[in-house]
This record gives C-alpha cells, sequence and structure tokens, in this order.
C-alpha cells in the first residue's frame, strides 16, 4: 500500500487531501498542531490506515523527532504534501505587524523547507517519490496586503522549479499546486479567527472548495511515472485578475 504524507490535515486542503487518497486506497501519515482533530480524522478514516503525528512545522527538532519516530508500516513516504501554511492579517507592508510576517515566513518556508529536506533524502535513495507543494495565486500575483503571504508563496513556487532542476536524473517528482480564493479556515486564520470578516471573504462569491484541490493534488500524483505536473493554478471562476492601478492628481 502506498503512503502519503499530509501537512496540515487537521482542516481545509489537508484534510480534504487526506480522505481521497485513503479512498483511493493510500494508507497516510497526518499531520497538525491540533491533536484532538488528527484524532478525530483517524477513527474517521480508520486507524489501520492513518499515522498520527502531532507537531509544529516550524520547529525543525520536532519535525525531525516525529518523522524519525514513523512506526516501519509508514516510514517509506512516497508522496509528502507540503500543505500546512497560513497567511495571517492584510494590513499594508508599513502598518502590518512584524509578528505576523515572522510566523507566515517560519510556516511557509522554513517549515515546508525541513519537512522536504527530511523526507527527499530516502525518496532520492528509494528512487521513487512525488512533493507537491501547496502554494498560491497569491505567489503569482500581488494585491494590496498580500505582501509576506504572497511573497511566501513566491517563495514555493520558486523553491518547486530548483527542486525539479536539481532533482532532474532522478525519478522523482515535483509539482506546486496553486490555487485562488477556496472556502476552509484559511480566512477565519488570516483574521485571528473574526468569523464575521472572514465569511465577507466570501460573500456573494463561489470559491473553491477544498475537495476541488484535493482533486487536483491527486490528479498531479496519478499521472504515469514518466510526467511531472510542474504547477497546477487553478481559480473559482468568480475570479480573475486585477488592472493595472495609476494614482493620477
Ligand atoms: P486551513 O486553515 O483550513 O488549514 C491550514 C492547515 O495548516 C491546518 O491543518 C493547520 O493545522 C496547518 N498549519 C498551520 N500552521 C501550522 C504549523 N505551524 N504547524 C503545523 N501545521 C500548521 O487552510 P487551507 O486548507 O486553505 O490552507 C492550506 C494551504 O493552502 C496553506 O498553505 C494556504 O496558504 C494554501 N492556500 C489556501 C488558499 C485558500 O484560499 N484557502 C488559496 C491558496 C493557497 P493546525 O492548526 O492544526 O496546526
Ligand atoms: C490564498 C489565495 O487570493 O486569498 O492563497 O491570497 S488569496
Amino acid at each position: 500500500m502506498k503512503t502519503v504524507l499530509v501537512t496540515g490535515a487537521t482542516s481545509g486542503f489537508g484534510r480534504a487531501c487526506t480522505e481521497l487518497f485513503v479512498a483511493k486506497g493510500w494508507q497516510a501519515v497526518i499531520t497538525g498542531r491540533r491533536k484532538e482533530r488528527l484524532d478525530e480524522l483517524a477513527n474517521h478514516l480508520g486507524k489501520d490506515k492513518i499515522h498520527d503525528l502531532c507537531f509544529d512545522v516550524r520547529d525543525r527538532h520536532q519535525v525531525e523527532a516525529a518523522l524519525d519516530g514513523l512506526p516501519e508500516q509508514f516510514s517509506d513516504i512516497d508522496v509528502l504534501v507540503n500543505n500546512a501554511g497560513l497567511a495571517l492579517g492584510l494590513g499594508m507592508a508599513h502598518e502590518a505587524s512584524l509578528e505576523d510576517w515572522e510566523t507566515m515566513v517560519d510556516t511557509n518556508i522554513k517549515g515546508l523547507l525541513y519537512m522536504t529536506r527530511k523526507v527527499l533524502p530516502t525518496m532520492v535513495e528509494r528512487k521513487q517519490g512525488h512533493i507537491v507543494n501547496v502554494g498560491s495565486v497569491a505567489g503569482d500575483y500581488a494585491y494590496p496586503g498580500g505582501n509576506t503571504y504572497g511573497a511566501s508563496k513566491a517563495f514555493v513556487s520558486q523553491f518547486t522549479n530548483n527542486l525539479i532542476a536539481d532533482l532532474q536524473g532522478t525519478p522523482i517528482r515535483i509539482t506546486n499546486i496553486e490555487p485562488g480564493l477556496a472556502e476552509t479556515e484559511f480566512s477565519k486564520v488570516r483574521f485571528h479567527w473574526d468569523e464575521e470578516k472572514a465569511e465577507k471573504v466570501y460573500q456573494g462569491a463561489e470559491p473553491l472548495s477544498a475537495e476541488d484541490i484535493a482533486e487536483a493534488i491527486y490528479w498531479s500524483v496519478d499521472r504515469p511515472p514518466h510526467v511531472n505536473v510542474n504547477r497546477i493554478e487553478i481559480m473559482p471562476v468568480c475570479q480573475s485578475f486585477g488592472p493595472m492601478v495609476i494614482v493620477r492628481n
């Protein structure tokens, strides 16, 4: 049985992705900081197919200890979904919280690096593996208040490209999935659990669902071994690009 490791499986894309892979016959290692959510998902999907690891991706030592402690049944990771991440705040750069910026860098960039560096050597050794990073359209298109969040996802995009370059000559595959507006706990987290503000983000729109993104992740993994899906950018039909803005006197 193949094994997928999904970071941030306690909510949103990560949870939907775990559910889809398990439905397709995979077993899963699921991670996140909320232990009760991990337990609930493991009970829901069947403890024989799920191993949960409760840790913070920002802490390199926690990452290494958790993965070193994997039981044999789950120790060969075939697919790593680097999904754990967040946006915090929507303030302009000269007003935004520096603490929020640090949390985004530590989670979206450093957490993803710790996971990748820990899992990749065994993939190369086993000559088998696929890393799917979860970037964002915010990594491609700037918007007011996106600042550090967008920049962290631009890092994910370029790091994906550089991994593809480094791993040429091996069978390891690397993909960046770049979703647009999707309704998960993302906006609740962004607005520090101000649910009213979060709801307004999706009001009158038909955003992507977590399942839409899980399907894209699974599709990229399910291609034949000679196919590498470099990147997939997905927006809901209701979303598009802004114009160049000119301030006039
Ligand atoms: P959710 O808030 O629903 O899920 C985020 C997940 O990340 C949770 O499971 C959370 O787990 C985990 N996570 C956050 N911080 C940490 C941490 N320090 N250590 C471990 N796990 C952590 O949001 P989404 O499902 O929407 O987000 C998933 C990814 O998709 C993120 O990288 C996000 O940037 C990206 N994305 C989201 C879009 C959207 O519009 N929803 C669009 C484009 C990209 P826990 O809190 O239990 O630790
Ligand atoms: C989340 C998408 O457009 O809210 O990554 O920044 S967006």
